[in-house]
């Protein structure tokens, strides 16, 4: 591993270690230093559903005035979820403005978790980034570029049935507002609980 690599993964693991309330304010001086903006630990049910009447989590986080002024240069999104049958959910995010990015459509992932370790902002979890080399995928890692259950590290969001944008359709938005992180749930009797979601936005000033 080269030093730049080590000095990474020391970064990542003290952003890991530190409450996301004291990431976001550490960082609100800097210019176009990636925020973190969290529901911090929470156990929210996702509501079961079926196909017809699917159950819809929706789950707002508001980002401080450390993003007032500044449009979007990308924004990724950390979700730390268990249930019975994590594969039987859609999953987005909507920027302050409407714009929607699709991460997950039913069937893409299977077993019981989004993430590993703790059940908390503490645990690691599904990273959705555009630039991630890697897709989601039932199958085991049988070629390379997947992340397959328990699905702990970074993936390329997958689009959805409802949007199927990636999450650069964010991009040149205001971060300054609430985002949802919706979930979806279409099978009935298979239930799951949120503990964790970010939404990381770095910005940049507007061009004019
Ligand atoms: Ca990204
Ligand atoms: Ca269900």
């Amino acid at each position: 591993m080269g030093l730049g690599l080590l000095v990474a993964a020391a970064i990542s693991a003290l952003a890991l270690a530190m409450p996301a309330a004291e990431a976001a304010k550490s960082k609100k001086k800097g210019g176009n230093k990636t925020v973190t903006a969290s529901t911090g630990n929470v156990n929210i049910p996702i509501p079961d559903g079926t196909m017809a009447a699917p159950g819809v989590l929706n789950v707002p986080i508001t980002t401080g005035k450390a993003l007032k002024g500044k449009e979007i240069a990308d924004v990724d999104v950390r979700i730390r979820l268990t249930g019975v049958d994590v594969g039987s959910y859609n999953a987005a995010l909507i920027a302050p403005n409407g714009a929607t990015a699709g991460l997950v459509f039913p069937g893409l992932t299977t077993g019981t978790t989004w993430g590993t370790g703790p059940a908390s902002c503490a645990g690691t979890p599904l990273t959705f980034s555009d630039e991630s080399p890697n897709m989601l995928s039932q199958a085991p890692a049988d070629q390379p570029d997947t992340l397959v259950e328990p699905y702990a590290g970074t993936a390329q969001p997958a689009g959805s049935a409802f949007a199927g944008n990636p999450l650069a359709v964010m991009d040149g938005g205001k971060p300054k507002g609430t985002f949802t992180v919706r979930i979806i749930d279409f099978s009935i009797g298979d239930t799951g609980t949120l503990h964790c979601a970010q939404v990381l936005i770095k910005p940049r000033k507007p061009l004019k």
